[in-house]
């Protein structure tokens, strides 16, 4: 493909200069930035709205009659409305804030499982997934007896979805699997999945993370009972998620943490607890971080899911194309249905040695297992190095990552 052919239908200029962390050089080259699932990069916008809170409105959340704290808790609170929105969830009690993917999944884990799992009953994942999504569901196994089961992939990267099928039996108890392997870049097909599951009378969780910053999510079609992401991923601060869930469901389950704001009358003899989603927003929360989430999600809907889709598909084509094209390369995870991820390795030089070589060049990338583990065991690798695109990549970070590639394989041999 010529790089005329990879024009995309957004205009990559101009949304680049937003990001000024892009805009610098690193050990004297401009920087590459291709790291963006590990975390992505920040607009001003995303930055100024939190500068302008810390500078303008701060004070805390939901309990002063004051003017600032007014401000502050309709910032907060818009920006659960941005976020219902983007989504489109049913209803705004069905958006927990909370610190991330992680803390998303575990609440999950502790408040909806715990209390109903038992010995014989099953949690059943796939072997594509973060550890964000096993280890939460080891732990819950290990409290209630439960047995953790996992779906077998295929050399491609791919689940083995008939396999997984024949394992949503009467003793699963949840399905957790993820929208986007952070690894591989793999898309599962989560309908077939999630209609399968819903026969079966199967909750399904979803891990998002890699989701949400890369394509159009939708909980009411997806048809999923939660679905849990993070704000540093879709360009907003660290320390920022939610967790969607159907109403019902979080109303039936327990708090997850206790403390202030999640209560509306506390006694020594009873606490009635807080309405949703209050419930599981124990403490002063995050509040300059979720503004700047609220602010990212225009951002994201001011380019247009579908834009930033679309551009990241192209660029992932060319990607792999070109550095397909480096003697040597070895891609691993070539599933049909694949975004904004490419990990590979180079002949059999160590990821953390190109890593560094890369980063000599001023190319970020990520190297190592990526917090999958499971997944390098299926391909038999400590790790790989990994390039994943953001909205600001272009083809010419294509270019200077597969010359950097090029003049690492000339050192190594
Ligand atoms: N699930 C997936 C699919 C992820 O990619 C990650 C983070 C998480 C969960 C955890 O998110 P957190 O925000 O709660 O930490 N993935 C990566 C990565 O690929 N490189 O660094 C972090």
């Amino acid at each position: 493909m010529s790089q005329a052919q990879t024009k995309s239908p957004l205009n990559i200029e101009y949304c680049r200069d937003d990001f000024p962390c892009i805009n610098q050089e690193v050990n004297g080259h401009p920087l590459v930035f291709l790291d963006s699932a590990a975390s992505s990069q920040q607009p001003s916008t995303v930055i100024d709205a939190i500068a302008r809170y810390q500078r303008e409105d701060h004070a805390n959340v939901h309990r002063g009659v004051h003017t600032l704290s007014h401000r502050a808790t309709e910032l907060y609170e818009g920006a659960r409305d941005k976020v219902r929105d983007f989504i489109n969830a049913a209803s705004r009690n069905e958006i927990v804030l909370t610190s991330g993917t992680t803390e998303s999944i575990n609440l999950v884990a502790q408040s909806f499982c715990r209390p109903m799992l038992k010995s014989g009953d099953q949690v059943l994942i796939s072997w594509l997934e973060h550890h964000s999504n096993i280890v939460p569901w080891q732990l819950v196994c290990e409290q209630t007896g439960a047995e953790l089961v996992v779906a077998p992939i295929n050399d491609s990267g791919e689940i083995d979805v008939d396999a997984m099928i024949a394992m949503m039996t009467e003793q699963v108890k949840i399905l957790a699997v993820g929208h986007v392997s952070n690894a591989l870049g793999t898309i599962n097909p989560l309908p077939k999945i999630i209609a399968s599951a819903k026969n079966m009378g199967i909750p399904v969780l979803v891990d998002g993370a890699q989701g949400v910053p890369h394509m159009s999510v939708d909980v009411q079609s997806l048809d999923c009972d939660f679905y849990a992401f993070s704000g540093h991923k879709m360009l907003g601060p660290t320390g920022t998620g939610v967790l969607w869930g159907r109403e019902a469901l979080l109303e039936a389950m327990p708090p997850y943490k206790g403390g202030g704001d999640m209560i509306l009358e506390v006694s020594f003899d009873k606490t009635v607890f807080n309405e949703l989603p209050y419930k599981f927003e124990a403490g002063t929360p995050n509040i300059s971080g979720t503004i700047g989430l609220g602010a990212a999600v225009d951002y994201l809907q001011m380019v247009g899911m579908n834009n930033i889709y679309e551009h990241e598909k192209v660029l992932h084509t060319y990607m792999v194309e070109r550095i397909s094209a480096v003697d040597g390369i070895h891609l691993i995870g070539t599933a049909k249905n694949r975004a904004s991820v490419q990990s590979f390795r180079l002949n059999d030089i160590h990821p953390h040695d190109l890593g560094t070589i890369l980063d000599h060049q001023g190319i970020a990338v990520r190297t190592g297992h990526h917090c999958a583990m499971p997944v390098m065991q299926r391909f038999g690798l400590p790790g790989t190095t990994r390039a994943s695109l953001g909205l600001y990549n272009n083809a010419d970070d294509i270019n200077r990552l597969v010359d950097a590639l090029e003049k690492a394989r000339q050192i190594f041999t």
